[in-house]
């Protein structure tokens, strides 16, 4: 071997040296860092969210006749919170809010209608994506039409099967759905919404799209959001719109019809949660794995279902489209073995806004800063793990366009609620009045005006939800 060519070998033995073992001090010294802050970093992360589901209708929140054991026993596998809010009391704007970290008095998204996701709104699949993670969303969407920058997979999903259109998602046996920007037939026939040919039911191809997902996953962290659709009524079907293939295992009840679909519809849901949750368990994924559990608003009285027959919304005042905390208190269930701690209760009071930092802590990513939502990893892991006390919401803050233009607002023990423009501010104390029953405005004067003042300045207008304002005296 000439002097030169030991010289070359030498560089390249060097070279290739460098090149396992520069990035493996790298990675060190990223796993490092992040200690430093919130330990222990990027775990895979699925959010699960029923359609829907109320406060009552599940075993670890009290209800005593539905069958729910998957979701009890991701209870006494994590952490139960009793005072976690949705983003809204219907579908999209609670969407909206989870996916961008805004409340409804500054997210894109304040009703349930066509406006879609535009390029400029930065979701947390775009945050998580940008960590690295791979990202996928299965079931429903209803924050953009096709075609428009609102899709998921033009908002940092790589992967989307479901429903656009929340419309379209009311019908259980559809006609098609989509798979990325492509329409999916399936063998189902439908005529105006309900379909006379009732072949494949959707929630078992989320629930099959979701098993294979996690099938696939290896060692990059992924983001799951599986929005199912459970137990929300298909509104097209009159009161036959509790739509499930069979009502087992209520069928000998002596229940209306409607009540037993109800039930063998959340009691479905639940398998569901089971079988990821024993899919994680069959991988080796759950101690590598935070999962959150919840539903996008209260409890319906639509399709049939009859929200008083099972005490869907529990020991709270209102269902969907209401702003006491019957139509916004939901469950929330996060379970991460070894990290969340088993069987645990918390009563911080959150929100889905804070669900992007939370994440983006979690993956060690840089979330937005003019957000809404504080991360609640410190309630989660602890404040020794997260390296500090969890930060408290001075107020949670909700708006609602319809019915005329509600406003509530929870100030610690607080809760106030302006059910329209032309209805004075009621005050609730939350802690011993969970059912909202004894309004003191009269006797809490300085609470009522700090609440009036927030539901003037915790908001900005929107163009396509014009406020409209109660018109003076003497106008
Ligand atoms: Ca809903």
């Amino acid at each position: 071997m000439t002097y030169r060519t030991c010289l070359w070998w030498c560089a390249a033995l060097i070279a290739a040296w460098m090149l396992v073992l520069v990035p493996n001090v790298r990675a060190a010294g990223a796993v490092e860092a992040a200690s430093e802050t919130a330990a222990p970093a990027r775990p895979n992360i699925i959010w699960i969210m029923a359609d829907d589901l109320g406060y009552g209708d599940v075993g670890c929140y009290g209800q005593t006749r539905i069958k729910t054991p998957a979701i009890d026993r991701l209870a006494t596998q994590g952490m139960r919170f009793t005072d976690c809010y949705a983003g809204s009391t219907v579908c999209a704007p609670s969407r909206c809010a989870l996916m961008t970290g805004l409340h409804t008095g500054h997210a894109r998204v304040r009703g349930n209608s066509l406006v879609p996701l535009l390029p400029d709104d930065v979701t947390v699949a775009e945050v998580l994506k940008s960590a690295g993670y791979r990202t996928a969303i299965i079931g429903k969407w209803g924050l953009g039409e096709p075609d428009t920058s609102g899709v998921p997979i033009r908002q940092g999903f790589d992967k989307w099967f479901g429903y656009l259109n929340q419309r379209h998602a009311h019908n259980y046996y559809p006609d098609y759905l989509w798979r990325n920007e492509q329409k999916v037939a399936l063998p189902n026939v439908v005529a105006r919404g309900v379909a006379s040919t009732r072949e494949v039911y959707s929630a078992d191809l989320f629930k099959r799209e979701a098993l294979a997902f996690l099938d696939r996953q290896g060692d990059a962290p992924f983001f799951l959001y599986l929005a199912l659709t459970q137990p929300h009524a298909n509104n097209e079907a009159g009161k036959q719109g509790m739509e499930i293939p069979s009502d087992e295992p209520y069928s000998d009840q002596s229940w209306p019809q409607a009540q037993k679909n109800h039930a063998a519809m959340i009691t479905d849901l639940d398998r569901t949660v089971g079988a990821v949750v024993e899919k994680l368990d069959e991988r080796g994924l759950s101690d590598e794995t935070i999962l959150f559990f919840t539903s996008d608003n209260g409890p319906h009285r639509e399709g049939g279902a009859d929200p008083e027959f099972f005490g869907s919304r529990g020991p709270l005042r209102g269902i969907k489209r209401a702003l006491y905390d019957g139509g916004i208190r939901v469950p929330m269930i996060v379970r991460w073995p070894g990290h969340v701690a088993a069987g645990s209760t918390s009563d911080h009071a959150w929100a889905f806004w804070d669900a992007l930092p939370t994440m983006a802590e979690l993956a060690g990513a840089d979330a937005p800063t003019d957000i809404d939502g504080i991360s609640i990893v410190p309630a989660l892991l602890g404040a020794e793990a997260a390296g500090r006390e969890q930060p408290q919401h001075d107020h949670l803050y909700w708006e609602f366009h319809e019915r005329g233009f509600g406003q509530a607002v929870r100030m610690g023990r607080w809760k106030a609620v302006r059910p329209s423009q032309e209805r004075a501010i009621e005050l609730y104390d939350v802690s011993v009045d969970l059912g909202e029953q004894h309004d003191l405005a009269g006797e809490h004067p300085d609470v009522v005006a700090r609440a009036a003042g927030l539901f003037e300045t915790a908001r900005t207008d929107s163009p396509h939800w014009p406020v409209k304002r109660r018109a003076a005296a003497g106008d």
